[in-house]
């Protein structure tokens, strides 16, 4: 047996040193920012192999006294205290902090990084973030996330060294709308669902959620000149489950949580089709003057409103206004969608006149493709999902598209036949096929300045739950994104794999449920 000596209080005295040394900013560790892996990708990364230590020191400061600032300043720190356990207070100052301290600035920013473009200058002595507007700033703050180690995701206290790799990165998006939409009427989501769906979209700059809030299955909004919408409309989803639907204080709540992150929120009513919940809460929008069922299938084509019926437009204004008063952002989405059923002269009709009730509420339209069969009212916007033949009639009209090709990014499609969950109709979407495409030279008739940006579509008929809402979503989404933030000329998918790989743990520490897809060089 061997005999072991107690550890002497000197020894230990001095394991207590070192775990104290490598918990703070002295060790140096090699550094490269270029090498870094940011999703999407920046423009520009110049790095000096240096590197800065965020220490328990440091606070937040903001160049003056203006409120935006400091709520960007306390998303900051809100996103670094749990893990770093670091106490990371917002500071307001006129001057550039000293040593160890984040900076946030709205000034000396260079106007070509627009609205929602950031620089980020990491020195030993300070990290400093500039942009012309709050939303550069929380880009900016999006990539500082990713230059910490993994750990800063966790929610709870990690002994690690917080070192950020020195240099500068100059960054500002390819495309203003870089969208995802969720599908909550599928299948029903509750707020937190939501709400954690908007964290997890923001790491990787999205900047608008659409949510398409009303199908044949449910309806999902409170409407309080129609309240059997949500109250007999919203009682099922696919598959006979309770569904549900968000209160206009819900929602609002959704509104605001996504406003405070920079994400544009995007109603969708889609009409005339896809409207069997309304239907079978108001007899009086049929055509046959008689409420349907409710339904809980996946068909989709089969229900319309009432086209010629004066009462349909009370009904679309209604709702419309109702929805344009809890609606920050400047859209409403008007559907439009696979109208197998309406005669397509009432069909048309129906669009413009819609299209005219949404600019009256002083919103600007936005429909699926098909909605190009009517006149575009200026400001209208086509969301190109499978006909190039409705996107070019779009383009012809002057009206500017959002690309949702559904081989590409309509994240309910399968990643191979093996996945459980989603749909093939448009094939299945492997991360490399999502990641691949440049929307800009897809069609050959829709050129890069008829584009406003992209969306990735979640679909819900298979999707039931956040795990596998995130299963869809993750590693989909990141790329995605890239396509949307970050010039063609500078992605590459043997590149971009390699980043992506290195985003597990960071998938991981956020607790996120991805696909492991086997094309992908994962660093566990
Ligand atoms: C097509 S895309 C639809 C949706 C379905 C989806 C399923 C579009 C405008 N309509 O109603 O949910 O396919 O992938």
């Amino acid at each position: 047996m061997t005999n072991r000596k107690p550890i002497s209080s000197i020894s230990a005295g001095i394991i207590v040193l070192f775990m104290i040394f490598m918990m703070s900013c002295g060790t140096k560790t090699p550094t490269d920012l270029s090498g870094e892996s940011i999703i999407p990708k920046p423009l520009s990364v110049t790095a000096t192999g240096d590197y800065f230590c965020l220490g328990k020191k440091a606070d937040i400061y903001v160049q003056g006294e203006a409120d935006e600032l400091k709520h960007v300043a306390a998303y900051l720190a809100d996103r670094l205290r749990p893990a770093t356990g670091f106490p990371l207070e917002v500071k307001t100052t006129a001057e550039a902090p000293g040593k160890g301290n984040i900076f946030l600035t709205l000034s000396g920013a260079d106007a070509s990084l627009g609205d929602e473009g950031y620089s980020l200058t990491i020195t030993k002595k300070l990290v400093t973030l500039a942009a012309n507007k709050p939303a550069g700033l929380f880009n900016g703050i999006q990539t500082l996330r990713q230059l910490l180690p993994a750990e800063i995701e966790k929610s709870t206290a990690q002994e690690s060294e917080w070192h950020i790799a020195g240099g500068t990165i100059t960054d500002y998006p390819a495309y203003e709308y870089r969208g995802a939409m969720l599908d909550v009427a599928r299948h029903f989501f509750s707020v937190d669902d939501v709400k954690r769906f908007i964290d997890l979209i923001s790491v990787y700059k999205i900047n608008t959620l659409h949510l398409h809030l009303s199908d044949d299955q449910g309806w999902r909004i409170e409407i309080k000149s129609w309240p059997n919408l949500a109250l007999y409309g919203g009682k099922t989803e696919v598959g006979g489950g309770v569904g549900g639907y968000y209160t206009q204080e819900q929602y609002s709540d959704i509104v605001k949580y996504a406003d405070d992150r920079f994400i544009t929120i995007i109603p969708e009513i889609d009409m005339p089709g896809h409207t069997n919940a309304a239907l079978a809460s108001y007899p009086e929008l049929n055509i046959s003057g008689k409420a349907t069922e409710l339904y809980t299938g996946t068909e989709v084509g089969f229900s319309t409103l009432d086209t010629k019926k004066e009462i349909t437009y009370k009904f679309v204004e209604d709702v419309f206004r109702e929805l344009a008063e809890l609606t920050t952002g400047p859209y409403l989405h008007i559907g439009g969608d696979e109208t197998h059923v309406t005669r397509k002269e009432d069909y048309i009709t129906f669009i413009e006149r819609v299209q005219d009730i949404v600019i009256s509420l002083g919103k600007q339209p936005v429909g699926w493709d098909e909605i190009s069969l009517a006149r575009l009212r200026p400001g209208a916007i086509a969301q190109y999902w499978s006909s190039a033949e409705n996107a070019n009639k779009a383009v012809a009209q002057g009206a500017k598209l959002i690309m949702s090709p559904a081989s590409r990014v309509y994240i309910d499609m399968k990643y191979d036949s093996t996945t459980v969950i989603g749909y093939t109709w448009a094939g299945v979407t492997e991360v490399d096929k999502a990641y691949n495409w440049d929307p800009a030279t897809l069609e050959p008739a829709i050129g890069r300045d008829n584009i406003i940006g992209i969306e990735a579509a979640l679909w819900t008929e298979t999707v039931t739950n956040m795990e596998e809402i995130e299963f869809m979503t993750f590693p989909r989404l990141p790329g995605i994104a890239e396509v949307a933030w970050t010039h063609s000329s500078l992605r590459n998918w043997d590149e971009y794999k390699l980043r992506l790989g290195n985003h597990a743990k960071r998938f991981k520490a956020m607790g996120i449920n991805y696909y492991p897809s086997k094309l992908v060089p994962w660093a566990e």
